[in-house]
């Protein structure tokens, strides 16, 4: 990685706790100069002959002025965040304190970091690879315990050590197909076929295997919108509040009562579920406002995720249900049958009339009875068919795109290899592969990419 990059040289300030009053404020400095913008306000001792990871009280001055009464850290390179020397200055928590010493450090020879740029610096100086250093990013933003498992996964290296394999693998295989090109006048094969067919299927379920976690990976960073579907009155409001707890939306005996979409978001087992009620759904109301929220239920239930379509157990034809169902079905729409109020039909009459009708929840949202039921429901619906347990998620769509293109390239490979093609040509496509899981780690890479990505990180980290 060239270390030529615009301002590399520089050492760089900014406040990495959240702008605002709180008990400390942490003001960060990383670079060559670090410790000598530092030693010249803070002159209670020379940090040059102090060791890395040592504390410091003292006063920050600037000539006669105090600024603060201040907590050193110290970091020296390159046993750091960035690799850098770097000075961790923990300050009151005034926002004029803060920004009294970072002006300080800056009338010292400091600038301004960009965001994300003490963490672009890890990454240039090897520190994280580009995949570790945008799940930082991730980690900041999570507010799930999925979320943070995932990013703290990845930026304990497991992604990029599967990445690693990958290339390693292939590296093997594409060494000895270019030393066949050397040799390409005495027509030897170094490279077993056979054994390179294995391997591009061994390389190619493990790079399907990452693609495919990456719709569990949206789920998790993204959530997953539930469009609370049902004719009118039959219970969509009442399901909605039970969820949340709270009397969100108005719930009574009128059909119709909901007229617009009401959207709020439930964390059930780490995953964030975005439920929408809807107006109850009747084929004719000459209301027009009541048609237009049909319009907008009906349109919210195909771009929903899933689909929770409720019905009144008293109410609901089998032969209708089944209607619903074979809807559905054609539309490719996700979908949960909830049974309702089972507490006035009783539960056992409900079950026996729907009994032929696979996988209904029977719930009363009334009484919260089976509620749980149901969410453990929408939980195992989300997660079905998906990888779990410490493995990889892809959640970062940048990492699936150049994935995506990783298996295209192996299906060249192997394609291919069906049609004899020559080491020559074969080694295209293998340098194509390397190429775009060089990508995801950041090996290959440039300028604009680099600042793009680290662009959308928060400044102070
Ligand atoms: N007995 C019983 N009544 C329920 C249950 N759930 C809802 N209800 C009642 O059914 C009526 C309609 O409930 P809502 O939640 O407003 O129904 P909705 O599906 O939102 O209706 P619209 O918004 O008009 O489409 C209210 O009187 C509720 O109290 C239940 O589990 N048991
Ligand atoms: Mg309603």
């Amino acid at each position: 990685m060239s270390n030529k990059l615009t301002g590399w040289d520089d050492t760089i300030v900014a406040l990495a706790t959240p702008p605002g009053v709180g008990a400390i404020g942490v003001i960060r400095l990383s670079g060559k100069r670090a410790i000598i913008i530092a030693n010249a306000i803070f002159p209670s001792k020379d940090l040059q002959d102090q060791p890395s990871h040592t504390l410091h009280v003292g006063y920050l001055v600037e000539g006669e002025r105090i600024i603060d009464e201040v907590v050193l850290s110290l970091y020296k390179s390159p046993r750091s965040y960035t690799g850098e020397d770097v000075i961790e200055i923990s300050s009151h928590g005034s926002p004029f304190v803060q920004q009294d010493v970072i002006a300080a450090c800056i009338r010292q020879g400091a600038r301004l970091a960009k965001p994300g740029e003490f963490t672009q610096r890890a990454f240039l100086n090897g520190k994280l690879d580009l995949a570790q250093a945008e799940a930082v990013a991730d980690l900041i933003a999570s507010n799930t315990a999925a979320s943070q498992k995932a990013a703290l996964h990845t930026i304990r290296g497991g992604f990029s050590e599967n990445l690693k394999e990958l290339r390693d693998r292939l590296l093997t295989f594409s060494a000895l197909i270019e030393l066949e090109l050397d040799f390409s006048q005495e027509d030897v094969e170094f490279a077993d076929r056979a054994k390179f067919y294995e391997l591009i299927a061994e390389l190619t379920s493990s790079t399907q295997q990452l693609v495919n976690s990456f719709s569990l990976g949206n789920v998790i960073k993204n959530g997953v919108s539930v469009a609370i579907i049902g004719k009118p009155n039959a219970g969509k409001s009442t399901l909605l509040n039970s969820f949340l707890n709270e009397n969100r939306a108005i719930v009574s005996e009128i059909p119709g009562t909901t007229r617009d979409t009401i959207e709020e978001i439930i964390n059930i087992d780490g995953i964030l579920f975005r439920l929408i009620d809807t107006a109850g759904i009747r084929e004719h109301t000459a209301d027009t406002i009541e048609s237009a929220g049909i319009e907008r239920s009906m349109s919210k239930m195909k771009q929903a995720d899933l689909v929770l379509y409720l019905f009144d157990v008293a109410d609901m034809k089998i032969s209708d249900l089944r209607l619903q169902i074979a809807d559905f079905e054609k539309n490719g729409i996700t979908y949960l049958l909830v049974a309702n109020k089972i507490d006035a039909a009783g539960e056992n009459a409900a079950r026996n009339k729907f009994s032929s009708i696979e996988n209904t929840i029977f719930v009363s949202a009334k009484n919260h009875l089976h509620t749980e039921v149901l969410k453990e429901r929408m939980v195992d619906t989300v997660l079905r068919g998906t990888v779990q347990g410490d493995q990889t998620v892809v959640t970062n769509a940048r990492h699936y795109h150049a994935l995506k293109e990783v298996e295209k390239s192996l299906l060249d490979i192997k394609n291919g290899l069906d049609n004899k093609l020559t080491g020559d040509l074969l080694a295209l496509d293998i340098r194509r592969c390397l190429h775009y899981l060089g990508e995801i780690t950041g090996e290959i890479t440039n300028e604009d990419q680099l600042d793009y990505i680290f662009s959308k990180f928060c400044i102070g980290k």
